[in-house]
């Protein structure tokens, strides 16, 4: 995938696991797929998040719908898995093991690397994409960094760094077009989709904001 595809894939950058579920992942991740999302992180963290056989057997499940209908999957954090499942790439922290190993174990396929301010983003430049973040103020991550707006991701830009851009955290329907006009490629959505009443309308809601004010 070359710079312009992945740009045009990050737009809406769907990310889950079971803990971030109401109802079975399977289902969410078809109705979502439905309402338009563009790419899928397989992110199973948080309370009650499964571990082990359990854990490798819902990724290969997701997977597999992610390869019926041709949306690309990532791994979140877990590098060993994103290879045993041949993953379309793998998203790292800056807790996580860093980019450098990762590069050198998972060759070209897509490398995803939080970053929260332009330094990191500068360590970060082996990066394929970045994911910034907490943009609005979310609950899923019990350790997010203090929200930041969109600052970091016009600060980024101006710096003349073009590693495409997902904004992170409290996105929805209402604020993801600030984040794309601050100069991202696309959104990065947990809640707004998975425990929305209606995943493919939530979905697809998203997907419209995102087009509308979208660079091209
Ligand atoms: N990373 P929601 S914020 C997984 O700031 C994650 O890097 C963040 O979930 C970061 O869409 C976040 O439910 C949680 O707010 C995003």
């Amino acid at each position: 995938m070359n710079k312009e595809q992945l740009s045009s894939a990050l737009q809406l950058y769907f990310v889950m696991g079971s803990p971030n579920c109401v109802q079975r992942p399977v289902d969410v991740l078809s109705e979502a797929i439905k309402g338009g999302i563009t790419l899928f992180q397989f992110r199973e963290k948080g309370h009650g998040a499964l571990e082990g056989d359990q854990k490798y057997a819902l990724a290969e499940e997701l997977q597999y719908i992610c390869r019926k209908n041709e949306i690309p999957f990532i791994v979140d954090d877990d590098v060993d898995l994103a290879i045993a499942l041949k993953a379309d790439g793998v998203h790292v922290g800056q807790e996580d093991e860093p980019i450098e190993s990762v590069r050198e174990k998972i060759g070209n396929k897509i490398v995803g690397v939080s970053v929260h301010n332009l330094e990191e983003a500068k360590e970060a430049m082996q990066a394929d994409y970045f994911g910034v973040g907490p943009i609005f103020p979310t609950k899923t991550k019990e350790d997010a960094k203090p929200v930041q707006g969109v600052s970091v991701i016009r600060q980024i830009r101006l710096a003349e760094i073009q590693i495409p851009i997902v904004g992170i955290g409290g996105i929805t329907e209402k604020n993801a077009s600030e984040v794309i006009r601050a100069g991202a490629d696309g959104v990065s959505v947990i809640t707004a989709i998975s425990q929305a009443g209606n995943v493919r309308e939530a979905a697809a809601a998203i997907r419209k904001e995102i087009s509308a004010c979208s660079k091209r």
